[in-house]
């Protein structure tokens, strides 16, 4: 089976730099994967991205030196197996919140016996070779998103799911629910406080800590932190930014920052 680099990326202590896409395009996910991204994640959550669109943009990914990741719209083993089959090397789940839900999370991306992931690899077979079925389980990887102060509290019993590759902080959501406002860099004490406490907790349980950002200095300094796996913005943001930029200096003006949340 092809390799999850991501895997010997970690288990090298290497960063690894994932792209996000929100856009339904196999274009712009293929271009996406030529930019030198480890990984590039197809956001069926907030993306505009319905089933057929993600599978155009995983072979589209697939084509390109970057590893093909999903983030799934919730904690469904339904969508989580048909975006195995269609040829995710790991999932995203949102909104993880108790070791139950982590370990659901974490059986949906599992054949039996260690999970109860249903048969049918399809792409995944052409992506990943015939003997795909052999070593998905030990192949795919799987990221809880820790988005609540309940995910918080709940940190060291979710981190210890066998099976579980680490987490991935929604800052937006986890500011939201601990400071009442969305900000995905937030200097909130709150926030610095949580976000020091997945780092460390996911050192001390060796597993990924990942965390979403809105700009490329931004992802630099969280890796300094202590972060494995950063997501230096979406493609919506960085066309956003570049567009904006682009009118301002035509115009001789100055653009316009983005919003807190990174939109
Ligand atoms: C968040 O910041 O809440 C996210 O889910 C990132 O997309
Ligand atoms: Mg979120």
């Amino acid at each position: 089976m092809r390799k999850n680099s991501l895997k010997d990326a970690f288990r090298q202590q290497q960063p690894v730099i994932n792209g996000w896409l929100a856009i339904p395009s196999g274009y712009s996910a293929e271009i996406a994967g030529h930019q030198g991204y480890d990984s590039v994640t197809v956001d069926m959550q907030h993306g505009m991205i319905d089933f057929a669109s993600a599978l155009a943009m995983l072979q589209a990914i697939s084509a390109t030196p970057a590893t093909p990741l999903a983030r799934v719209n919730s904690n469904d083993p339904a969508q989580i197996m048909r975006l195995l089959d269609a040829g995710a090397w790991g999932i995203i789940c949102p909104m993880v919140s108790t070791p139950e839900q982590a370990q659901q999370f974490v059986s949906a991306c599992r054949y039996p016996p260690l999970g109860n992931r249903s048969f049918g690899p399809a792409r995944a077979l052409l992506y990943g070779g015939k003997d795909y079925p052999q070593y998905a389980n030990e192949e795919i990887l799987t990221l809880a998103m820790i988005e609540t102060q309940q995910g918080l509290d709940n940190l060291d019993a979710i981190l210890a799911t066998d099976g579980l590759d680490g987490v991935f902080i929604g800052p937006n959501d986890l500011s939201l629910t601990l400071t009442g406002s969305a900000s995905a860099e937030s200097q909130h004490p709150k926030m610095l406080a949580a976000v020091e406490l997945v780092v460390a907790r996911c050192r001390a349980h060796n597993k990924v800590a990942g965390i979403f950002c809105t700009s490329g200095q931004a992802a630099a300094k969280r890796l300094a932190e202590g972060f494995s796996f950063v997501t230096p913005a979406n493609d919506v943001m960085q066309l956003g930014r570049a567009s904006r930029e682009a009118v301002a200096y035509a115009r001789g003006e100055t653009p316009s920052a983005s919003g807190s949340s990174g939109y």
